[in-house]
């Protein structure tokens, strides 16, 4: 008698024996049941197809890695575009082998330096860039004909894109040899990011007009990078991040064939970038599942060119895993999710330094950084065979269920008329920020493990280098700079380039569309050899005179400032404001049952009968830092608890942050900085609070400070701090402590 081949039925019985019938099932965020094994059965009706050939989900080229690894791009940019410039070309000697560019958050809102509203943000979280010649200092010896260069920029979109095109000339590489990608991603900063400028109509013609343009003009850039990254930054499922990354790309293929263009014209140049966060198979099983489901997208579009079928990703390993406790653990958990993405079959990698949640790289935790992508590449073998999870039954079977999953979110997202209205209906954001609520609250509770933080954590913190900014220098030198290229320019130039601008900012979206229609046939016509009086040059001009980039790029030239060519356009589009609508129930409700969370509700309760009315507390985000979801979730928190939230709006100044404190009477202004401005912002408020008679205000910080910062700012008056990782309970019990209520050990 031979031994019966054990069928996954046997398997379950001895698993079950082993466990005592523990259920072995683990229930994710993203809803999916992962069960304990998967079998030949759970991919039987699967073929996943071979790299290189639609539907790609094993990868968008045939070799993948076996012939060339993917990009090392690290993203990072250092307050001045010297100091920027410096740290690219030491990178690019030590093994980088593409550059991705940060920009300081006053350029990604369209302020130069010189702007009252922008005092602690200049040359904070990247580099300040305030006209064409910033630009060129930042490229300067790195020639752009060979270099592929990302930048991320959305909001300030045009002035960069044109500086960058003009630097490029001025070096004398014409733009059609300009190889690299802009993020010009818009729709997913109203729905997590907020570093737009506009409202979204001009927003999306903005985007529109740069696929436009990058098609005519510039056939190996990428036009776009439609961006997940943030949404699980703020807190997405892989499900929300994958459907919702989809659901932009497909508005923006909208956007584009909306003004005439031809889909297969432009779709090649349409690029990705994912998020890779801890749950490993699972970032595997996206990057594939999204390759998949954007074959499908486009298929739909009715595109011929396999290339605008196929999906091409940037990654980066995840911001929000990284902690500021036992900080090199980091590094295990770059690795990790390096791993993922290479698996998974990204075209581009940025690997976070260890130090990221507490303040910018230092020269040797971006060496470690990008080592760490040269390890995997030139040591593991892992490139030498081309997907190689392909056909694991989990990996497949979980691919397969992502998309599904992903897929029905794309199609409640349509049945709302597309991503530009479930947007305008803050569908995404809410969904996002319940997940994000969820997310805190399984950490906080300890259901999701982090290793030094939650668990395992240690005594003492002996305190990391970091790297310091001294932003008022940085500020200063860039004023001058302004000074300098307004003083040299040819003014009347300047004026009418702006005028130029507005002109065509105030054709509607329909009259560029007409005027300034681009057809596949147009961009391969190089537009000097048209015939003056033809019908293709009338429609060549009509193009230089309605669309924004080429009309930013006359600007460039003519050296008018970022702060200029923004403010035009404002005049016509003008600015975008949101209020904050932080959800509540879903952290309350996960605590349900909890006895911390019952002590701190009573003490909120406490506090608010010796009041005679609830505790009040302003969350304020200063400066112009977008990153709300730390704000969120303790607006969400707090409002839970009980306390009455005051939710500030996105990018006060400190003294507009004061005013508010004192019209609505609040007892503690928490404010979140996550962009290093504190040093700055924080003292600020507390003098404004003074200066309005208001100094028994409490006032908190919480976000990413380094302990270095800690005596400074409790020396300005700050009574709490509140660091990355912080449990949210815990930091309600400070706070009832500092209006007097202690709660019980
Ligand atoms: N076999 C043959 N050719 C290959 C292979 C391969 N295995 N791999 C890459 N190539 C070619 C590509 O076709 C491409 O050539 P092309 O430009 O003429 O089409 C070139 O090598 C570069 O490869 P690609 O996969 O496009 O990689 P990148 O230039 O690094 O672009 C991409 C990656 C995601 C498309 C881009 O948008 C990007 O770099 N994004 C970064 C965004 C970013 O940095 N964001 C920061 C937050």
């Amino acid at each position: 008698m031979t031994d019966k081949k054990p069928t996954p039925a046997d398997w379950q019985d001895r698993a079950d024996k082993e466990v005592k019938g523990k259920d072995l099932t683990w229930h994710t965020p993203e809803g999916i049941a992962v069960r304990p094994l998967y079998t030949a059965e759970d991919i039987a009706d699967l073929d996943p197809g071979l790299p290189g050939f639609a539907p790609f989900t094993r990868g968008p080229y045939a070799s993948m890695y076996t012939g060339r690894p993917w990009t090392i791009r690290q993203y990072a940019g250092f307050s001045t575009a010297e100091e920027s410039n410096a740290f690219y070309r030491r990178n690019l000697a030590a093994g980088q082998k593409g550059l991705s560019v940060a920009f300081d958050l006053a350029t990604h809102r369209g302020y130069d330096s010189d702007h009252p509203r922008v005092t602690g943000d200049v040359g904070k979280a990247g580099v300040a860039i305030d006209t064409v010649e910033d630009m060129k200092i930042l490229f300067d010896g790195i020639p752009l004909g060979d270099m592929s260069v990302s930048m991320t920029m959305n909001g300030a979109v045009l002035p960069v894109l044109a500086f960058y095109i003009v630097a490029a000339e001025e070096q004398g590489v014409s733009q059609d040899q300009l190889s690299g990608t802009i993020q010009n991603d818009i729709l997913k900063e109203f729905a997590v990011r907020n570093t737009y400028i506009y409202p979204p109509e001009p927003s999306m013609r903005i985007v529109a007009d740069i696929i436009g343009y990058t098609s005519r003009h510039m056939p190996r850039f990428n036009s776009i990078s439609i961006s997940g990254y943030h949404m699980q930054e703020a807190g997405a499922t892989a499900v929300q991040e994958l459907a919702f990354t989809l659901a932009d790309g497909m508005e923006y293929v909208r956007a584009a064939t909306a003004k005439g263009l031809d889909v297969d014209a432009f779709a090649p140049r349409l690029s990705f970038f994912f998020a890779i966060g801890m749950n490993f198979f699972m970032e595997v099983a996206k990057l594939r599942a999204a390759r998949l489901l954007w074959h499908r997208i486009m298929e739909g579009f009715e595109a011929k060119n396999p290339k605008s079928k196929m999906l091409r990703t940037h990654c980066q390993t995840s911001g929000v895993s990284l902690t500021e406790q036992d900080p090199y653990n980091n590094i295990i958990r770059t690795t990790i999710e390096a791993m993922a993405a290479v698996l998974g079959g990204t075209q581009s990698l940025h690997t976070n330094s260890f130090d990221e949640a507490i303040a910018l790289p230092t020269d040797f935790s971006a060496r470690i950084a990008r080592n760490t992508q040269l390890v995997i590449a030139e040591e593991t073998g892992i490139t030498n065979v081309a997907d190689p999870l392909g056909g694991s039954y989990y990996v497949e079977a979980l691919t397969k269920e992502l998309a599904d999953k992903a897929w029905a979110l794309i199609e409640e997202v349509e049945a709302m008329g597309g991503m530009t209205s479930a947007v305008a209906e803050g569908m995404p954001k809410r969904r996002i920020e319940e997940a994000s609520a969820a997310r805190a609250a399984r950490a906080d509770r300890g259901e999701d493990v982090i290793v030094g933080v939650n668990r395992y954590r240690l005594k003492d913190e002996p305190p990391i280098d970091i790297l310091e900014v001294d932003n008022a220098k940085v500020r200063a030198g860039q004023i001058a700079r302004i000074e300098k290229v307004r003083a040299e320019r040819d003014e009347t130039k300047a004026r009418a380039a702006l005028e130029a601008l507005k002109q065509g900012a105030r054709h509607s979206f329909v009259a560029s569309e007409v005027e300034g229609r681009s057809t596949e046939t147009d961009a391969k016509r190089p537009s000097t050899t048209a015939d003056p009086g033809s019908a293709s040059a009338q429609d060549e001009r009509g193009f230089e005179r309605t669309n924004l980039l080429a009309l930013a790029v006359e600007c460039a030239r003519a050296r008018c400032t970022l702060g200029e060519i923004s403010a035009a356009l404002e005049d016509v589009f003008g600015r975008y404001d949101t209020v904050p609508e932080p959800v509540t129930g879903i952290y309350g409700g996960a605590y349900a049952g909890d006895p911390r969370w019952g002590q701190a509700e009573q003490g909120v309760a406490a506090v608010g009968r010796r009041l005679g009315r609830k505790p009040r507390l302003l969350v304020a985000k200063m400066g112009q830092d977008g990153h709300d979801r730390g704000a969120n979730l303790v607006a969400s928190a707090f409002a839970d608890l009980g306390f009455e939230v005051v939710p500030g709006p996105l990018f006060q100044t400190p003294e507009e942050s004061a005013r508010m404190a004192v019209d609505k009477d609040v007892d503690v202004v928490g404010a979140s900085s996550l962009a290093a401005g504190h040093k700055t912002l924080v003292p600020e408020l507390i003098g404004h609070l003074k200066d309005l008679g208001r100094a028994d205000i409490k006032v908190v910080v919480g976000g990413v400070i380094p302990s270095q910062d800690y005596d400074m700012l409790r020396e300005a008056g700050v009574q709490a701090i509140f660091g990355p990782g912080t449990n949210l309970v815990e930091a309600a019990g400070e706070v009832l402590k500092l209006l007097g209520h202690n709660l019980p050990p």
